[in-house]
């Protein structure tokens, strides 16, 4: 062996001690994609927006390095239907996933199955909450429905099994293993899909101790009274202190609250306490009771003196110690991720992208949950990362949606967008190779009558004003101006000094409903049956 060849054999034998993989050059240059999206993480939740609620040093090392979303927003605020938008660029009323219950048609066209044509080697890891196998996925591992917090049942390519584990932590882990393991002649696309924060919030074991001794800051609206608001938002079920569980929420064993005379509002609060917990091992069970009968005990004995007050208070507290320890797992995942990247000379060809299916409140106007078209269920995080295209520290407060992202991806990799997706690509406007951009939004919602009864309705938005239409059982208007009024407290629909400005609104709004194809026709179809 001469020289070259000894140092060669050196390098080899080194990086083999080492366990890092050695992957094969990458000979295509196209841009890897890794899309990680989690589930009711609210924006309020990632400190890079400032919120000053908790930490997040991994999302914001993606604000750093990379752009941040200020203004980005979804077109239908709940799950299914938000990936049935990212997978096909187009409008509930379109690709007609408008709810968490109607089916989603996986025969038509999404963006991994373009990615895939283009020899893309594409996959899906995590929460999908759709039926069928999902197209357009070399590898699929998906949770079933809502999927669980501790060992849960994974569907990997078909085929249901059961991982022991923290769920947020195990699609992490699965997803690392998907991207060591890829064919590495071809460019890839991941996405890695978080359960978590979803309801009914369960930390990891890791967490639970340091989260649960937290106390929040409580958003200035949490005794909101709807005063100023029509009757959508009186009549919502999302109230922290009226609507939540106290079993499977707030997580007061059953025994104790029939022992306090307390009734959960909905009956399967005690159900999802029994099924989440008992997921547990033995030894699991055994930590979280150390850490939360403590917690059972104290309100057995405060509760009888509690006022509704007291009480709103302290379910407030409850809720956002559990939602936060579930995100200080999500936070590592991205962290976990970010590291791996760089350590396999990954990190400068692949675009990551950090968003939520949707926005979520964390007591602001007394709620949690999300649906409605106001700003915190409305406005979703979103980061993106893809170093010598992106610089560092990009603030972009353009109206982007989640329809947008399809056609972005395809941009980024060279793909043909589909003429019939309806989002836009914003990869100039994050270069900064254009300040072009949509002036207004538009969205929609179905799910009702059903859970937390938030009425139908669609909407504009643009970055002043925001008008909406309720409708279905009722006919109303709500006209917002976003500047005087962040918090939406005022609705000015009938405010004399807003005519020109609703009259203006209105015609955006119409042009909107045109430019997408919806029409109260298209209301009418998905309205229950019964109703048409
Ligand atoms: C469940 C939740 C609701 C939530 C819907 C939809 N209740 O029904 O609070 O709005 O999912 O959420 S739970 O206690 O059973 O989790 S979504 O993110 O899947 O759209
Ligand atoms: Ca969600």
């Amino acid at each position: 062996m001469n020289d070259a060849g000894r140092i060669c054999f050196g390098v080899l034998l080194l990086l083999s001690l080492s366990r890092i993989p050695v992957f094969a050059q990458q000979k295509d240059k196209r841009p890897n994609i890794v899309y990680i999206m989690s589930d009711d993480h609210a924006y309020q939740a990632i400190s890079a927006y400032g919120y000053r609620l908790n930490n997040t040093p991994n999302i914001d090392r993606m604000a750093k390095e990379g752009a941040i979303f200020t203004n980005a927003c979804v077109t239908n605020s709940l799950c299914a239907p938000s990936r049935a938008v990212l997978l096909t660029g187009k409008h509930s009323f379109i690709n007609g996933k408008i709810d968490n219950v109607h089916a989603f048609n996986w025969d038509q066209d999404n963006f991994c199955k373009e990615l895939q044509k283009a020899g893309y080697q594409t996959a899906m890891i995590g929460k999908i909450h759709m039926d069928g196998l999902p197209q357009g996925f070399d590898y699929s591992a998906v949770l079933i429905d809502q999927g669980e917090y501790y060992n849960p049942d994974f569907i990997i390519n078909g085929v249901k099994q059961q991982k022991m584990g923290y769920v947020t932590d195990l699609t992490t882990a699965m997803t690392l293993d998907w991207i060591k393991n890829r064919d590495s002649s071809k460019p890839f696309c991941v996405l890695y899909h978080q359960k978590a924060p979803h309801r009914e919030w369960l930390p990891s074991l890791k967490y639970i101790k340091e989260y649960t001794g937290k106390t929040y800051k409580e958003p200035a609206t949490l005794f909101d009274d709807y005063a100023g608001r029509g009757a959508a938002a009186k009549s919502a079920e999302m109230n922290i202190l009226k609507d939540m569980n106290w079993s499977g929420d707030n997580k007061i064993s059953p025994d104790v609250l029939q022992e306090l005379g307390i009734k959960d509002p909905l009956d399967w609060g005690p159900d999802a306490y029994h099924n989440n917990l008992g997921r547990m091992t033995t030894s699991e069970r055994a930590a979280w009771d150390s850490v939360y009968d403590p917690i059972i005990a104290r309100f057995r004995s405060d509760y009888p003196a509690m006022t509704p007050k007291d009480l709103m208070r302290w379910r407030y507290q409850r809720y956002m110690q559990d939602y936060m320890g579930c995100i200080a797992s999500v936070d590592d995942g991205v962290g976990q991720l970010l590291d791996f990247l760089k350590e396999n000379n990954l990190d400068s060809n692949t675009i990551v992208i950090y968003t939520s299916d949707q926005g979520f409140y964390l007591g602001e106007h007394g709620w949690f949950d999300k649906r409605f078209m106001y700003e915190e269920s409305l406005r979703t995080p979103l980061l993106i990362r893809y170093p010598g295209h992106i610089r560092p520290g990009t603030n972009i407060d353009a109206l982007i949606q989640n329809l947008d992202y399809a056609p972005t991806i395809l941009d980024y990799a060279g793909v043909k967008i589909p003429a019939d997706m309806q989002g836009e690509s914003f990869k100039n406007l994050v270069s900064g190779n254009t300040t072009k951009w949509r002036d207004a939004i538009y969205y929609t919602y179905y799910e009702y009558p059903s859970i937390h009864m938030v009425k139908r309705h669609y909407g504009v938005k643009t970055k002043r004003y925001k008008l909406i239409h309720f409708y279905y059982d009722i006919d109303e208007w709500e006209l917002y101006d976003l500047q005087k009024d962040p918090q939406e407290m005022k609705n000015v629909y009938n405010d004399p000094t807003y005519a020109p400005v609703r009259k203006e609104m209105h015609a955006k709004l119409e042009a909107l409903r045109k430019m997408y194809g919806d029409s109260d026709e298209n209301d009418k179809k998905f309205l229950p049956a019964g109703n048409k």
